[in-house]
């Protein structure tokens, strides 16, 4: 009687997706490096369903029925290498490898090259939700090939979250695509995150209390910005301390960490020329908060305004709440631009309404606004979401009240560079003319590098050290 589907890596995420798949009836395979692991899982969880515990890979291996599908979840790196080697020698051709870890979308491409050519199938898989997703339906977003996604797509779209009867779970398209629209996932998180981080920083310059922020997100969470965050926003606000009985915030260090994903959604923009500004921003946010000594150089020596916001209460909430929703609008923007270029550039084939649809539930991004971002893109093609009509009319409506926010706060001294951010990139894209045409000219003057004219075609140069006189190039 052999397994459906098999978990290798029974750490959090890897145990409680295989909890998940015997909770939806299917016969799962479990092993890990350490079979203490495995002996823990079945201890607390056997009973849950039908588990098949192996000690040694070979026996994992021999536990499942064929074409063999089986789910690596360890940490991502060496580790996913390390079980890799050890599988090859013992699959058979067809068989099916996913990597659900956050691996880098280079290193996918790279494994389900050589994979293939042991004719596996490698799926490098996005799996976003965190410990609860993993067990309760995550948003999974799956890459390789598509004949794998023919066997496996079913039994992960089962195990999914879910809305309105859909699953949060799509073929992303070949190779990496799967993690790399993980990848931007995350990238748009730390965005989502420095946002309601800069809405909070501004209410309490205002003098509102960290309790009140939090019914002030609590309240938001009912209307446009309806989100996980937003929610998780008003539960952290809400907290006090047990030892000194203030706000949990108000004693925590304000020094924000990171593991690298945003990091790798910003290098990657960079390399193929993205402007992802909004989550860059968001990334240096952390890295700034961190910087202890320059933070500590500074303090106190370099002046500025005292740190109040005279603002009508009520109209400052709705204010803030218009300028979070026009700027995660940018940080979508943005994202899902990074997604498209890479899929034009890897032939990935991405649908991003689709991408969009399986991020309305499951992930930590999961918001209200996906809805409408999906169903935009299933109705239009659009050069960006910016254009979008009801994103249009949203952002035309809030850009006063984002205005406003950014004004006030930059007057009183509260950074809000994801805000600020935000609103450039939205103000760059819609200007007639940009001071990009002196940049250009900077760069002929002092490189030669040439520029082209708004009213004649070709390139041209001028003469700067000479007569100054204009010359054709090409
Ligand atoms: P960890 O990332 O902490 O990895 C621990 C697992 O890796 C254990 O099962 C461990 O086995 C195994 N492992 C290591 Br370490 N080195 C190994 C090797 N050389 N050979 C075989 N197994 C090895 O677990 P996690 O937090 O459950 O995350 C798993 C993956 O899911 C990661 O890639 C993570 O980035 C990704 N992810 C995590 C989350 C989250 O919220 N935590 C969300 C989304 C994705 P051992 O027991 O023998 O040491």
């Amino acid at each position: 009687n052999l397994a459906t589907i098999g978990v290798t890596g029974l750490a959090v995420m890897g145990s409680n997706l295989a909890r998940n798949l015997a909770r939806h009836g299917y016969r799962v395979a479990v092993h890990n490096r350490t079979y203490a692991k495995t002996e823990a899982l079945m201890a607390e969880h056997g009973s849950e369903g039908d588990f098949v515990p192996s000690e040694s890979t070979a026996d994992f291996v021999a536990s499942l029925e064929r074409p063999r599908k089986i789910i690596i979840m360890v940490k991502a790196g060496a580790p996913t290498d390390a079980v890799i080697d050890e599988l090859i020698p013992l699959l058979e051709e067809g068989d099916i490898v996913v990597d659900g870890g956050n691996a880098h979308f280079l290193d996918t491409r790279k494994r389900e090259e050589r994979l293939r050519q042991h004719g596996l199938h490698f799926v490098g898989t996005g799996i976003s939700g965190g410990e609860v997703g993993a067990l309760e339906g995550p948003s999974i977003m799956p890459g390789g090939s598509k004949e794998s996604y023919a066997a496996l797509g079913p039994i992960l779209e089962t195990i999914s979250a879910h809305v309105d009867g859909e699953p949060c779970c799509a073929w992303m398209g070949p190779d990496g695509a799967g993690h790399f629209v993980k990848m931007v996932h995350n990238g748009i998180e730390y965005a989502d995150m420095q946002f309601i981080a800069e809405a909070y920083d501004v209410l309490t310059a205002a003098g509102l209390s960290a309790a009140e922020v939090s019914d002030v997100f609590r309240e938001w969470n009912t209307g446009e910005l309806d989100s996980f965050l937003v929610e998780l926003t008003a539960e952290v606000l809400a907290q006090v301390d047990a030892r000194t009985g203030k706000p949990l915030v108000e004693v925590i260090v304000d020094q924000a960490e990171q593991k690298g994903t945003g990091r790798w959604t910003v290098q990657t923009a960079l390399e193929m020329g993205v402007p992802l500004s909004v989550i860059a921003e968001a990334v240096f946010a952390r890295s700034a908060s961190g910087d202890v000594a320059i933070r500590e150089a500074c303090r106190g020596e370099l002046s500025g305004p005292e740190r109040r916001l005279d603002a009508e209460r009520q109209q400052l909430v709705d204010d803030v709440r218009q300028a979070l929703w026009a700027s995660k609008v940018v940080a979508y923007a943005q994202g899902l631009e990074e997604i498209r270029r890479a899929s034009e550039e890897y032939d990935w084939d991405v649908d991003i309404a689709t991408v969009a649809r399986i991020w309305r539930a499951g992930c930590i991004i999961r918001a209200r606004l996906l809805k409408q971002i999906s169903e935009e893109y299933a109705a239009h093609r659009l050069a960006t979401l910016l254009i979008a009509p009801s994103i249009k009319q949203g952002l035309a409506e809030r850009q006063d009240a984002w205005r406003r926010v950014i004004a006030g706060a930059t007057a009183a001294g509260v950074p809000v560079p994801g805000f600020s951010s935000a609103l450039a990139y939205y103000d760059t894209v819609r200007a007639e003319r940009l001071p990009a045409a002196l940049v250009q000219g900077l760069r002929d003057n002092f490189g030669a590098h040439t520029y082209r004219r708004v009213d004649v075609d070709g390139v041209f140069h001028t003469l700067w050290a000479q007569d100054k006189s204009e010359v054709q190039t090409a």
